[in-house]
Order: C-alpha cells, then structure tokens, then sequence
C-alpha cells in the first residue's frame, strides 16, 4: 500500500506532514503481515541490533544503548491546555509551547532511515471495544515489537478511510543518519533531549528519542492508559493498569478477577500462575491492562487491548512462571537486555540454570558467580500471547468477561496485611487511592523507595488524579446494578520479616488468597472486620502446610495499628496534594480510618 491509495484526507494530510518535517528517505505503509515482520527482525540482524537465538525458534536477543533500558517518567509531559487538568502528579506543559520544541527536535529527525507507518488496533479489531491506532516510527525495532504486541492490519486503513476514528501516534529514536554515517546497533537520544509527550484533547501521542519500552511501543502505557483514561472518563468506562484472570474452582465455578498492581510488582506473574491448590485453575485473559465498560448483563466487563506480553524477564523462571517460560519456548520472541548464552541462547538472573559464562547485556564477558548482574533489571520478553498454554478461551471475546473481584496491591515491606476486602466501592476506591509500593526498575530512578502509585495509575493518568479518583466513585454510583459491582481487596506479596526475608512464599501459593477472594465473592469465606478492612478469619487461608512460623502469620494476618497510625500522617499529605479536587468521599474514608484505628 502507498499513501496515495489511503482515502481518508485526516489520515493522509497527518501522515505527509509528518514526513515532510522529518524528511525520511522513504516513507512505507506497514501491513502487518508475516512477511514485513521477517523483513523487520532481518533489517535489525544486520544493523547489529539483534541477534537470531539458535535455542528458541524464530527468535531475536536485542541490546540497548545503556541509557535506554526503562520508561522515562521525568520526560514524560501530559500536554493539556491547562496545567489543572494534567494535575499535581504529572509534568504538565503548554500544548503549544511543547509542539514548538518538538517541531525543533522533529525536523529533519529522520534522515537516512525509513519511516514506517502501522495501522493497529488495541483489542480485537471486529470488538465494539476495539480502539484504533497509527504509529509512525523510524525505528524497525517497534515494528517488530508492535506486530507482536497489538493487531497490526492495514484493513485499518479502510475503517478510517470509511469514518474511523483513530489516535495518532509519531515516534522517532532521535538519531537521524547523516549521508554515509554509519548507524549504531541502538540508535537513540541523550535523556535531556527524550521526550514522551501526550496531547489529550485530541488524542495524540508524540514520542522522541528512546526506542524501549513504554517510550517507544505507543499502543501500551501512552495509547491504552494516558490517553484512554481520558477517553474513559469522557465516555463513561475504565481504562486501568490491570491483568485480568479466570479462576475456576474444583467444582468448575468460575470468576473473573482484574488486578493493579505497579510495574514489576507481579501482575504478569499472576495471571500465568499455576496454583499450588489442588483442583484450582487460573487461566490469562491479559497480564498488564484492562479496559471495562457495563455489559447488557449489568457487570463490568474487562478487555485485554493487548495482544501480546511485554515482561520482566528476571525472575521468571520454570519454578516461579512456568507458564511464561513455556510461552517464550515456542519462540517468536524478543528479547531486550537479557544476557546471551554462548549457545545461542537467553539467560536472565533467577532462571532455573546459570551457565558457567554468558555475555551480559552489556556486550561483556560474564563468569557464574560475578556480582554484576548478567541481564538488565528491567530486561524483559516481548511474546505472542495466543502462545501461553493457559490463555482463556475467552480472551478475544468482544464482548470481554465479566469481573468478580478488583485486586489493589504494591511491593509493602511492612505494615500492610496479606489480604484486606474492602468494607464497600467506596472505601474499595479509598484502598485503590492510598495504594503506596516500594519502585522498581520499571522506571530510571528511584528504586527501593516508597512512594504512592494510587490504582498503580500514577505514571499512566491521562489527567488529574483527583478527578480520576472521583471517576472511580462516579463508575460506582452510575452502576446499573450496585449488587454486581465487583468488591474490592488489597493484597501484599511482599512483606518481609526482621531478618529482612518475604515471609509470603508468593507466585502459586498466591492461589490461596484467590480461593478466599472467590469465596468472599460467593457469599462464603470467613472474614473479621478491623480497623482497615475484613481480614480472612483464622485458619480460613489454610495455611498449615505452608510451614511459616506464628510470627510471620502475625506479620501477614493481623492490623499493625501503630504501624498504620504512623503511616497516617503520609497518607493525609498524599491525599492533601488533590486540594479542591479530592473528592469529600475520600476524605470522609480517611478520617474513618482514622477514627478506627484510634478507638
Ligand atoms: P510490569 O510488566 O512492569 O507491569 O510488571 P508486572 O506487574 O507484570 O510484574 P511481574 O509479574 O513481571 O513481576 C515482577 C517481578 O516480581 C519479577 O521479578 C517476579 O519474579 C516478582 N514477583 C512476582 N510475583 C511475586 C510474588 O508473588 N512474590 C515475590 N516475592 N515476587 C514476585
Ligand atoms: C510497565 O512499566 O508497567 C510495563 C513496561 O509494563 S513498559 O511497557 O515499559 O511500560
Ligand atoms: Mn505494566
């Protein structure tokens, strides 16, 4: 397909006046097909960005320039016409202020390179559910990826030739190729050039210099949470950093069960596990986001606008993900900043062997044993998600599936329970508002340190987090059936001992608060209601055979009131940022929590 075949004048004026501020030697439509992917993943073996694995069929391991290895939240800009609208958690600038910095950084910026344009869609593209996108890229590399991640099919271009409607997307490395200068393996721009702005009034993204991630795959963090969280909010729906999973109890009951947790904070992990409960099974809708609207029926409904994982690798191991292991195994695979095997293969801290050498991420010798760490923290699998063996049969659906439960949670070394149910949706969306997680290596900078992430939305809300938090309540009062909200809880997988050990063994025993969710979302489950929420009843997790001492039940099953008084004056501050915009409700539940933690 050539530009002058697409009839839509939106569409064709966008795209031409793109290509004529960053001059690209040539411009092509991508179709989506197995054939261009090939041609992609050939282009980057030459270019030295990738290199084929012998191990896993079809196949590639990428290394990034070391300055490129996560999402840049400092150089990310919500660029609303007003500052209020973007709120106090982004960094806000003037709409008009920003497209002149870009037009600088834009011109000319693809020079000596290809710019591609992909027609793609974030859920199915037949689903009423469906969003459309087009990314324009200079970078094969998000070609690749974005084959994998969402549906990439030029029968887009005629829906939007037809009325369409779609966000637009503009991505360059920021490394334009002067006539005969060579080109680096990763080409990208130095941090304070980076820029990954988003224009929410109307719909565009627009992304400079880093090809990872987050940064440069505009259908995943930018498309399906900062610019839809707005299109939901103006339309009535969610749009959430959520997995979705299917639990089906041994006597074949199912559930749907949604949950936010932050970046590397264990949603992928969840909804692959296999259970270490007899007869329970947990099936994958979606590892990483969740867009929900009321059905017919009066229930939330979830889709998984992606259609592929891009996971943290370290970590993931036959013992803690099998079911991840198993779906990069089939092959079809990217893999960023893992470590190379000298047999042609991937290798990441935590996998089930360590070889005795391997190149790092670096492109450097690495021994078993050294104390660098062979892969990146933040190295991750970019894979097919028809390949997982538990992916539901429902997980296309149009119609999406229905969901029981909403699981709040984040990396918490002390202080918060193993499992808290929410009293009811409003008190659920104070727990989702409050949600604070020790960082990660998602994001440059930071790691270790606590900070609140409300709804794990912190780096990924299109717009002010006050009214989002009113959103929430709003989704909840309009509900056509209050009885058939979901309920909400807040777990913790991350508590830790005086000896500074997890005294939750996690990943398959997570199946065991899972049941008690689906219980508790029976009408069955034991529960005693404290000061922060219903913790299940003694004995009612059935932990015996888990061998944890009675002091770490303690830490896991019991309030810690002066550790929560303590952490009271936080709280306030972080809500106290919202100003006029925090809704009273919320206020309301803090002052309540308050109140019962001091009678
Ligand atoms: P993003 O893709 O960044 O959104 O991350 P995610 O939320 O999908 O996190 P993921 O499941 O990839 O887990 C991140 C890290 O947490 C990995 O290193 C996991 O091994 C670890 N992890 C996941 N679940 C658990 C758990 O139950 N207990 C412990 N201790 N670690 C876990
Ligand atoms: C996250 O950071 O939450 C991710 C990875 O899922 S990225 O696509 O880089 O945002
Ligand atoms: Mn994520």
């Amino acid at each position: 397909m050539q530009l002058t075949d697409i009839k839509s004048p939106a569409l064709k004026s966008w795209i031409q006046q793109w290509s004529d501020l960053c001059t690209p030697d040539q411009v092509v439509i991508c179709d989506g097909s197995k054939a261009e992917y090939d041609a992609c993943c050939n282009l980057l073996v030459k270019a030295g960005t990738f290199i084929k694995l012998d191990k896993k069929p079809n196949s590639y391991a990428c290394r990034t320039d070391v300055s490129d290895v996560a999402r840049v939240e400092e150089r990310t800009f919500i660029c609303s016409e007003t500052k209020d609208a973007a709120g106090p958690t982004n960094n806000w600038c003037a709409p008009a202020e920003m497209r002149v910095t870009l037009n600088g950084l834009f011109k000319g910026c693809m020079a000596g390179r290809t710019m591609f344009v992909i027609p793609f869609s974030m859920g199915p593209v037949e689903s009423p559910i469906a969003k459309f996108g087009f990314e324009i890229t200079d970078s094969p590399y998000v070609v690749a990826n974005m084959h994998i991640m969402t549906r990439v099919n030029d029968s887009i271009i005629a829906k939007v030739d037809a009325g369409a409607e779609f966000v637009k997307c503009v991505h360059s490395v920021g490394y334009p190729l002067a006539a005969n200068q060579p080109d680096v393996p990763w080409p990208c721009a130095p941090i304070d050039k980076k820029h990954i702005t988003h224009f929410p009034e109307t719909r565009e993204i627009i992304s400079f210099g880093s090809g990872y991630g987050g940064n440069a795959l505009l259908g995943k963090k930018c498309f399906a949470l900062r610019i839809a969280s707005v299109q939901a909010r103006d339309e009535g729906w969610l749009a959430e950093h959520m997995l979705i999973l299917k639990l089906t109890s041994p006597q074949g009951e199912v559930k749907f069960v949604a949950a936010a947790f932050p970046s590397a904070c264990g949603k992928t992990n969840l909804a692959m596990m296999e259970p270490n409960l007899p007869g329970w099974k947990v099936e994958t809708i979606g590892d990483d986001i969740a867009w929900m609207k009321f059905g017919p029926d009066g229930r939330l409904h979830a889709i998984n606008p992606e259609n592929g994982f891009f996971g943290v690798a370290p970590g993931t191991s036959m013992k803690s993900n099998p079911n991840a292991m198993r779906t990069v195994n089939q092959g079809n695979s990217i893999f960023s900043n893992c470590a190379l095997t000298l047999d042609g293969d991937v290798y990441w801290e935590g996998m089930d062997q360590t070889p005795e050498n391997c190149v790092d991420w670096q492109r450097r010798p690495w021994k078993k044993g050294s104390t660098a760490k062979a892969a990146h923290p933040n190295a991750r699998f970019t894979a097919p998600a028809a390949q997982c063996p538990v992916i539901a049969k429902e997980w296309e659906d149009p119609a999406g599936v229905p969901i029981s439960a909403f699981l709040f949670g984040g990396r918490r070394a002390n202080v918060v329970p193993l499992v808290n149910e929410a009293q009811d949706w409003e008190h659920g969306v104070f727990l989702g508002a409050t949600m604070a997680s020790e960082m990660t290596a998602a994001a440059i900078g930071g790691a270790g340190q606590l900070r609140f992430d409300p709804f794990a939305m912190l780096p990924f809300c299109g717009y002010h987090m006050g009214d989002y938090f009113a959103h929430w309540l709003t989704v909840g009062a309009n509900a056509p059936d209050p009885s058939k909200l979901p309920k909400i809880f807040y777990v913790n997988w991350f508590r830790k001992n005086e000896a500074g050990k997890f005294v939750w063994p996690g990943f398959g025993d997570n199946a065991r608060v899972l049941k008690w969710i689906f219980e508790r979302c029976s009408g069955k489950g034991q529960a005693v209601a404290t000061a922060i929420g219903n913790l299940p009843a003694p004995d009612a997790l059935g932990l015996a055979d888990l061998g944890i001492t009675a002091a770490d039940q303690q830490l896991l099953l019991t309030v810690d009131k002066d550790g929560w008084l303590a952490v009271l004056p936080q709280i306030k501050a972080h809500l106290e940022q919202f100003g006029s915009r925090l809704p009273k409700a919320l206020a309301k539940q803090l002052a309540a929590l308050e109140a019962r933690l001091k009678a």
